[in-house]
């Protein structure tokens, strides 16, 4: 007999419930062992097609926005150097996105990690050619220094949508166990080639959901197979550290012209993203220095 039947911790019962309802016991484990799990498509209910309605979405959403052709994403062996441009911010594109972000097992696995105050903050997707180099070792939980370990503050959500089957389909990979760090990674371990760390490849086939901590280190392989690798990739986060007053934005600019503490304190926060794209890496530096270091 469960605890859950004492009904004494609604937050907790409830998700004890989908979890065995949806057969999810053993990803949760994975997530707190591992830092990431994947939930293969029997598990997750989708309704007809989703995955293959998915994938042609992001691919119409990539030629649509960036006025380009992409081709056949079986067997292309070139892809445009702007297939990933304007990639944030996809739930006016098709309501396939909707059901993305709001898939019941996906949601039980971020309430898991976040609480159930968790929310949306974003949804991007990656086109992945023939070619297309691999990214370092990093937490996306961009800002939270050591000592931040002993829960999730952000999560990430993954859906699979071409197959993930060898090193060739340049895959993510994870440092298994990094959450626990609690921190960014340093640049002497960010390099997949002579990093220290052991790493698991992210191998799945598609209309497989991947989950992680936002803390577990991850990065990508290079990619050498012909064909695309598409994913839509989900972020969740707690509901906190919002500021009351946006500075950033209200701070009267003759105010922090006379006093540069004032300017600094305003703060430029990474999120959220203004445009769309991937905001410049020299903008990104310092938040993820932040995560390197309580003083940093
Ligand atoms: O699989 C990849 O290409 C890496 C993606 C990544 O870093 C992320 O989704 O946060
Ligand atoms: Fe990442």
């Amino acid at each position: 007999m469960s605890l859950a039947r004492h009904k004494a911790y609604p937050d907790v019962d409830r998700l004890m419930g989908q979890m065995e309802e949806f057969d999810l016991l053993l990803h949760v484990v994975e997530l707190e062992a591992y830092g990431m799990t994947v939930v293969p498509p029997e598990k997750l209910a989708l309704a007809p097609g989703f995955v293959e309605r998915l994938r042609d979405a992001i691919i119409a959403a990539s030629e649509k926005r960036n006025n380009i052709e992409l081709g056949n994403y079986k067997t292309a062996t070139a892809m445009p150097n702007d297939a990933n441009g304007s990639n944030w911010d996809l739930l006016e594109e098709d309501e396939v996105f909707v059901e993305a972000a709001t898939n019941p097992i996906c949601l039980t696995l971020v309430r898991w990690l976040l609480g159930q105050s968790a929310i949306f903050t974003g949804q991007t997707w990656i086109i992945k050619g023939q070619g297309v180099e691999g990214i370092p070792l990093h937490s996306d939980a961009h800002g939270l220094p050591p000592g931040s370990g002993s829960i999730a503050h952000m999560c990430n959500t993954s859906w699979i949508c071409t197959d993930y089957t060898s090193a060739a389909d340049g895959p993510t990979v994870f440092v298994p166990g990094s959450h626990r760090y609690g921190r960014a990674t340093l640049p002497h371990e960010a390099d997949l080639a002579d990093t220290p760390y052991s790493f698991l490849p992210l191998i799945a086939e598609a209309g497989s959901l991947a989950v992680w901590n936002g803390a577990t280190w991850h990065a990508s392989e290079r990619r050498t197979n012909p064909g695309f690798r598409v994913t839509l990739v989900q972020n969740y986060m707690r509901s906190y550290m919002r500021p009351q007053i946006d500075y950033s934005v209200c701070c009267p600019t003759d105010l922090m012209e006379k006093n540069s503490e004032l300017e600094r304190l305003a703060g430029k926060p990474l999120y959220p993203y203004a445009d769309r794209r991937n905001p410049d890496p020299e903008r990104i530096k310092p938040f993820i220095h932040a995560g390197t270091d309580p003083f940093a």
